[in-house]
């Protein structure tokens, strides 16, 4: 059942995702509480990455500085963690310097065998359930609260690369090389994502994000045999669990960043994110009514780096992005949650973020005559 807390009073970003028309576009930025807030960077001087991830307190309270900073612009919290918190929980470490970095990845298909056979997500990702439901009650209703996970395939990337990686050779040998194995590791994944979910809601995240980043690196074929499956498994799953715990089926995302926005759509979730790459009218008509005939809402997609280009150029950009998402709906604001097209950069002047959400709430509202 599930535990109660403050109601809410902006529901902009949930009704996007139910695919409704809303008098302006729900605004969240992915990263939104990161490096380029410097309160964020004061915090980082005394506290180790994983450390805040662990420790309800500054987790909620660094996930909570651009609620603060941006009070009534911003429509969503996402909780400050990682997606590499699902590797640590399958015993692998990982050190954040300044990117991330394995000690022990996973050279050979043998190594899959020092996985541990069964996880205990309860155990040993409790402390994300914890900073979720403190969050969840410090945000007081104010903004929804945004869980979230890596996908299989991206995670999967990560653990055999060690941390970053331009081509992701390793982890692409992988998938030639050693098929079968690579779809056991993608399933074990995919089983810790789905309970990992699930007590995500459980612990009061109110929509949840599958970021895919890597999702471009593969070619269409490849994200249909090792990433689709499991993005389905994950949506499937979650939502009868769910039910089956009586916890509010709560929306999905799904951000694949590169992946063609049919192949997406077709993982079944609510909402599909899209990078600047993309135009959302071309994106509405390849995912509209691929599932059961009905609208898919779309989330993204402004390049980040405009957020460097001034004042101008941000204002303009940003009415570009409106004008291509109230077109690919028919001229309504509907089924469309702004966002740029990937994370905030730590370079980013925090004013200029404002000016963003700013013209976000300007340009997103059509005017109803
Ligand atoms: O020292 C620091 O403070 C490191 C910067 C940083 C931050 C602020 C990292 C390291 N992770 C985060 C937080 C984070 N990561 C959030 C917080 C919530 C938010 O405000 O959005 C989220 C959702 C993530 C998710 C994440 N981590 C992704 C998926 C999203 C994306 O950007 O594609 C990925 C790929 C990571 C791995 C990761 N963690 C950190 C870095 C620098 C990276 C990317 C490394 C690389 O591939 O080169």
């Amino acid at each position: 059942m599930a535990q109660e807390f403050p109601t809410l009073t902006n529901d902009l970003l949930l009704r996007a995702a139910r695919g409704e028309q809303t008098e302006r576009a729900p605004v969240w930025v992915m990263r939104q509480a990161g490096r380029y807030l410097p309160e964020f960077r004061k915090t980082r001087e005394t506290h180790e990455f994983f450390e805040i991830c662990r420790s309800p307190t500054l987790a909620t309270e660094i996930t909570m500085q651009p609620i603060r900073r941006y009070a009534g612009l911003l429509d969503a919290a996402i909780i400050f963690s990682d997606i590499l918190v699902v590797p640590q929980a399958m015993g692998m470490e990982v050190i954040m310097n300044p990117g991330p970095h394995f000690t022990d990845p996973l050279n050979t298909p043998a190594d899959i065998e020092k996985l541990p056979r069964e996880v205990d997500v309860e155990k040993e990702l409790g402390y994300v359930f914890e900073a979720l439901t403190l969050t969840r009650k410090t945000l007081a209703g104010q903004v929804p609260l945004i869980g979230f996970t890596g996908a299989p395939w991206t995670l999967m990337m990560y653990m055999i690369e060690g941390g970053g990686s331009q081509t992701r050779q390793k982890s692409k040998t992988w998938l030639f090389k050693y098929p079968e194995v690579s779809k056991q590791l993608l399933a074990r994944i995919t089983d810790i994502c789905v309970q990992y979910l699930i007590g995500q809601v459980n612990a009061g995240a109110q929509l949840l994000q599958v970021f895919d980043s890597n999702a471009g690196d593969l070619s269409p074929y490849d994200f249909s045999t090792f990433a689709l499956p499991y993005l389905k498994r994950i949506a499937d799953e979650v939502r009868e669990g769910l039910k089956a715990r009586q916890l509010p089926v709560v929306p999905l995302t799904l951000f694949a960043k590169g992946a063609s926005p049919s192949l997406a759509a077709s993982a079944g979730y609510d909402t599909i994110g899209l990078d600047w790459t993309l135009d959302p009218r071309d994106a509405a008509k390849l995912t509209d009514g691929i599932i059961d005939g009905r609208t898919i809402t779309l989330q993204g997609n402004l390049d980040p780096v405009v957020l460097y280009g001034g004042r101008e150029a941000i204002e303009r950009e940003v009415k570009r992005m409106c004008n291509a998402f109230h077109s690919a709906r028919g001229g309504a604001c509907k089924a469309w949650i702004a966002n740029l097209g990937h994370g905030i950069t730590p370079g980013v002047d925090p004013e200029d973020m404002k000016f963003f959400l700013e013209c976000v709430h300007k340009y997103s509202a059509v005017p109803s005559s």
